[in-house]
């Protein structure tokens, strides 16, 4: 006889001695209650009759999907020179990658020449340094820009670097309609989470437009844009907010093209998108599915005619805040896992993280690892063998409905405010992206979330993996040479002529930026220039506000012992010395990733210290004269960009010079051990690298702060 769910029931509450079936239920960060058994009465309606590559696309976007031919293994990268990533990328090449994907440093992204005093520690690092079209040039020697697909990672200086991108085909005899790829060019989510902007949301919604508008008249194989909520889950949001955040700002930039007069199925063809695969499988391949069919509707709903524009196609990246320093061999595991959840998902294209993520960038050897890991699964695994495998699973097609029923919620919030440029100004995703990342974070230090090698199943001796170094100062040097060289040769009437008339676009809002650019690149003006011409069109640069939330972590911890231990020893030094223990969390120089400096601002000040947080982008001295100012007896310096190594002894040795040195420096975040004793030699208190507990770092800063314990 057939059985049933009822006899399933049975069965189950048998084996349960007595607790109840929802005592199995799993409660999601989303807010979704997953049951222990899907069953066909779960399938949502739509599911039965869903095809791959017909609109909604929950199945995939292609017809035939890998079996016709498979995601493009994409691996983002970039540092020191031109010259060097080069190299790299034609070893990748050679070894099986399939397109090309840059990472820039950060004084790039922020639209400063490596000759720029705010940008010292950080050229070079963490991507490669490109100051002009000379350097595009040979980051792309011998590489066919009419035949390799190249993206580029880049938001606030998007307009320079896409200038410079065009005028290196020119000079390699590629038309710009040949030029294949992508440009992040994503600026909403800056504001909310990665902070690489430069101007106002006003006028870099204007160069999100422009670039669209350009790119679909003269590039018609160029994707303007890669909506990224990639960001979103490595800065703390849930699987729901990333899929509801990143369709939103898709909807506000497909309005943004729209104010431009272009019609919607003249640019939404080639706007992509791209997001983060996290360790929860089924959730993750869910998530993808339920963008496409949410976008498919969104586009329906704005008059889309043609099916190609309502084509959801994404890059995935696997999750780098997933994986650990410690016992650092467990992360080719998980980036196996993430890598077959992105593509039972259906992305287009993948990069995968290399597993020494969370201790530097990735070297020869490790970056040998990440791309192997996708051919493997691509070769071996035969998971290209059929479309959309998971398709009819009772228990992802469910997933896929609550996602994005979930997520529909979110964009309604957002849209309510009046989109995301509004909904980014008032700072609400933002908020609630910070909340949820308070709320991981607590989960991880009580152990609830379970993370192997971290806070469970440790081991007793760490592996030492060698790291990659970069000589930042010998980058430097060479990029400041090969600027006064191009400066000394250039034309300087053409020169000034290009500023001149981008300026002028700029502040008149007439005209194409990228156009403009295009010119100015032409004749040599350097990434520092064209963006300090924007920057004078358009009346400065923008000054984000940090605010610290407060009781998130409280909320999770209130009845932690160890939560009410320190808190009541804070309140003893309290009731001590009159004041509570005060803290200023730093960030500086060119590093945008906030999350970390956010979670323990917020988690400090819960547990009763007085905490202060510096502006982003700050420098030494800025951080110096704050420190001073406020009378805090400890800096945090939170560093995820390799800028430690310059930055952190600057700042001791500032305060020093100012008759400080009581005020003791603790630094968190991506801290290598090699450099620990470095670290410790220039007069850093503490050092917590990835993984620390919230609650043992804060009871370190205070035994500092109560003398309990003293630099040796
Ligand atoms: C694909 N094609 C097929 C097919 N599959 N044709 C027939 N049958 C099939 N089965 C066609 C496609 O239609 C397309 O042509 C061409 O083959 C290429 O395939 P694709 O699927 O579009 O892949 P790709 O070119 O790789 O483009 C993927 C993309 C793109 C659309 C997602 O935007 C992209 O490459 N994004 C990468 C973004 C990225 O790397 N970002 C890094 C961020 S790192 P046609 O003509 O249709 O185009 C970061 C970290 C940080 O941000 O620093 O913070
Ligand atoms: N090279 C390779 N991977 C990089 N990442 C960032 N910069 C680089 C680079 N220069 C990856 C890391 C990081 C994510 C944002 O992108 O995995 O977590």
């Amino acid at each position: 006889m057939t059985k049933t769910t009822r006899d399933w029931l049975d069965l189950a509450t048998r084996d349960l001695k007595g607790k109840p079936i929802e005592s199995l239920n799993t409660e999601t960060p989303e807010g979704i209650t997953l049951k222990p058994l899907y069953t066909e009465e779960d399938l949502p309606e739509s599911a039965a009759s869903e095809l791959p590559g017909f609109a909604p696309f929950t199945r995939g976007v292609r017809a035939t999907m890998y079996t016709g031919q498979p995601w493009t293994i994409r691996q983002y990268a970039g540092f020191s020179t031109a010259e060097e990533s080069n190299a790299f990328y034609r070893k990748n090449l050679a070894a099986g990658q399939k397109g090309l994907s840059v990472a820039f440093d950060l004084a790039t992204h922020r639209g400063y020449d490596s000759d720029h005093p705010r940008v010292t520690g950080d050229v070079g690092k963490a991507g490669v340094a490109i100051d002009s079209v000379e350097d595009m040039k040979i980051l792309f020697d011998g590489i066919p820009l009419g035949e390799m697909s190249v993206s580029m990672t880049m938001n606030g200086a998007i307009i320079p670097v896409l200038a410079m991108f065009i005028v290196a085909g020119e000079e390699q005899g590629v038309e710009r309609k040949a030029l294949t790829g992508t440009v992040q060019n994503d600026i909403l989510k800056e504001f909310m989470v990665r902070n690489t902007y430069i101007y106002s949301p006003e006028p870099s919604m204007r160069i999100v437009a422009d670039i669209i508008e350009f790119t679909s008249k003269e590039m018609p194989k160029f994707n303007s844009i890669s909506i990224s909520g990639y960001h979103m889950q490595e800065a703390g949001a849930t699987l729901a907010q990333e899929l509801a955040y990143t369709l939103a700002d898709g909807m506000e930039y497909v309005r943004a093209a729209q104010s431009k007069g272009l019609d919607v199925d003249a640019f939404a063809g080639r706007l992509s998108f791209f997001f983060c695969i996290g360790m929860n499988v089924f959730m993750e391949a869910a998530k993808l599915r339920a963008a496409r069919q949410m976008w498919s509707k969104i586009m329906t709903d704005f008059g889309a005619k043609s099916e190609r524009s309502k084509m959801l196609r994404t890059h995935c990246q696997t999750s780098g805040v997933s994986l650990t320093e410690q016992d650092p061999y467990n992360n080719v595991v998980r980036t196996a896992f993430e890598a077959m959840a992105a593509v039972l998902g259906g992305t287009q294209s993948l990069h995968t993280n290399s597993f020494d993520e969370a201790i530097a960038l990735p070297t020869e050897f490790s970056a040998r690892i990440a791309r192997n890991t996708q051919l493997i699964l691509a070769h071996e695994t035969g998971v290209t063998n059929v479309v959309d495998p998971l398709g009819g699973s009772y228990y992802v097609e469910k997933l896929t409905a609550d996602l994005a029923e979930k997520a529909w919620e979110l964009i309604a919030e957002v849209e309510a405010l009046g989109g995301m440029t509004k909904a980014v100004e008032q700072g609400l995703p933002k908020m609630r992206i910070e909340e949820a990342a308070a709320r991981r974070q607590a989960r991880i230090d009580r152990g609830e979330d379970v993370i192997v090698g971290v806070n469970r199943f440790r081991l007793a001796d760490e592996p030492q993996v060698d790291i990659l170094n970069i000589d930042t100062d010998k980058v430097r040097a060479g990029q400041v040479a090969r600027l006064k060289k191009m400066r000394d040769s250039r034309d300087p009437n053409a020169h000034e002529a290009a500023i001149a008339a981008l300026e002028q676009v700029a502040k008149s809002g007439k005209g194409n930026l990228l156009s403009a650019a295009v010119d100015a690149a032409r004749a040599r003006a350097s990434l520092g220039e064209i963006s300090d011409a924007m920057e004078r069109g358009f009346g400065g640069r923008h000054h984000a506000v940090t605010k610290v939330i407060s009781g998130v972590y409280e909320n999770v911890y209130h009845d932690d012992p160890e939560y009410q231990a320190i808190q009541s020893r804070i309140a003893d030094y309290k009731t001590d010395k009159g004041r509570a223990p005060h803290v200023l969390v730093a960030k500086m120089g060119q590093d945008g990733h906030d999350r970390g400096a956010k979670v323990i601002a917020t988690a400090f000040a819960d547990m009763g210290f007085k905490v202060a947080l510096t502006d982003m982008f700050e420098t030494p001295a800025e951080v110096t004269d704050r420190a001073i100012a406020l009378g805090v007896d400890v800096v945090g310096v939170s560093s995820l960009a390799a800028g430690h190594k310059s930055l952190v002894p600057e700042l001791i040795d500032r305060l020093k010079d100012k008759g400080r040195a009581d005020i003791q420096v603790v630094v968190g975040g991506v801290i290598p051990e090699q450099d620990y004793a470095f670290l410790r030699e220039k007069g850093v208190a503490e050092i917590f690298g990835p993984g620390s507990n919230v609650l043992d770092a804060a009871n370190a800063v205070l035994a500092r702060i109560s003398g309990l314990k003293r630099n040796v």
